[in-house]
């Protein structure tokens, strides 16, 4: 089972090669607010667990295992922005919460609150209670 730490990595390693095509320690270490030196330990560490291949003037790739991870944590994150969204929670605060919760959670909660999700989606009366009651007590 991967750490929380670990996820942070593999999620961030997985956008990055998403959205620029590569990922390097430095971006890694800037997305995460961390040290380049402890992603240098953190990606040895996936490199030794088949997450990835590390070569240090080559760069990083993901492997198999990793792309499989890489997706999943990063769907896992939306589903929660859009869960929290969804129930009304400030614009500002959704991101550091989902940050705080995704990696505590079981993939039985994930998969419960994903069906809870598209349920939400097609009960238009339902929300609109709930964003009234939202509204009542911003009163
Ligand atoms: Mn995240």
């Amino acid at each position: 089972m991967p750490t929380p730490s670990m996820e942070d990595h593999i999620e961030q390693i997985y956008l990055l090669i998403e959205n620029k095509g590569y990922a390097r320690v430095s971006d890694i270490a800037e997305a995460l607010s961390v040290l380049p030196s402890s992603v240098t330990k953190m990606v040895q560490k996936l490199d030794k667990d088949g997450y990835l291949i590390y070569e240090k003037y080559r760069g990083l790739t993901l492997t198999p295992k990793g792309v499989k991870l890489g997706k999943r944590l990063v769907q896992r994150h939306e589903l929660l922005e859009q869960f929290l969204r969804l129930i009304g929670v400030d614009e500002e605060r959704i991101y550091e919460d989902v940050e705080g919760i995704e990696h505590h959670l079981s993939w039985n909660s994930i998969d419960r609150i994903a069906d809870l999700v598209q349920l939400m989606e097609e009960q238009t009366e339902f929300m609109q209670k709930l964003e009234q009651m939202k509204t009542q007590h911003n009163v």
